[in-house]
């Protein structure tokens, strides 16, 4: 069993409907899975589009890299996702942000995810349930990481509901 976090986000339709929908697919296929707070966030990029809700699921998982990104697939489509514009707009975006201290490459997946270290709307959730685990790429935990980030990078990402906005999530 390996540890790993995803990150869900959503900014198109019912966001908050995608979230729940992808949280509780997550935490059907996890052991201990633990899921954070829905939060809302300033889009970050350079497309200019409309704020988005943020969360991260943990959980430990015998799955490798073809099988995390076959989850994600279906998850997305699931969503409806249809991919236009890079970094666009999307009823819903999962991304693999780390697995146990592998490092890797593999199934359109990379491993660490190459840009959560810059993210606020990953770091602040990943760090309200997982902020001991150590980045294998830095050495930093993700507590550090986050400390790391410029204060106007931090603000930009406000909790709306506590862990308990999956409702009937199993998690
Ligand atoms: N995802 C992106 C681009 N920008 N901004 C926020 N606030 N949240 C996201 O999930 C997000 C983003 C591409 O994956
Ligand atoms: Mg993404
Ligand atoms: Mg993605």
């Amino acid at each position: 069993m390996t540890r790993v976090a995803f990150a869900l986000g959503s900014n198109v339709g019912d966001r908050r409907a995608h979230l729940t929908a992808a949280a509780h697919a997550l935490c059907g296929r996890l052991h201990r899975a633990a899921v954070s707070s829905l939060y809302e966030t300033e889009p970050v990029g350079d497309v200019p589009q409309a704020p988005y809700l943020n969360a991260v699921v943990v959980g430990e998982t015998g799955a490798g890299p073809s099988e995390l990104a076959d989850w994600i697939r279906s998850l997305e489509a699931a969503a409806g996702r249809i991919r236009t514009q890079r970094w666009g707009p999307r009823t819903l975006d999962v991304d693999v942000l780390l697995l146990g201290a592998r490092t890797l490459e593999a199934a359109g997946l990379r491993i660490p995810h190459p840009r959560f270290r810059e993210r606020a709307f990953v770091l602040e959730p990943l760090a309200e349930i997982a902020a001991d685990w150590v980045d294998p790429e830095t050495d930093l935990s993700v507590a550090g990481l986050l400390e790391r980030l410029a204060p106007a990078d931090r603000t930009e990402v406000v909790r709306v509901e506590a862990p308990e906005w999956a409702g009937a999530v199993p998690c």
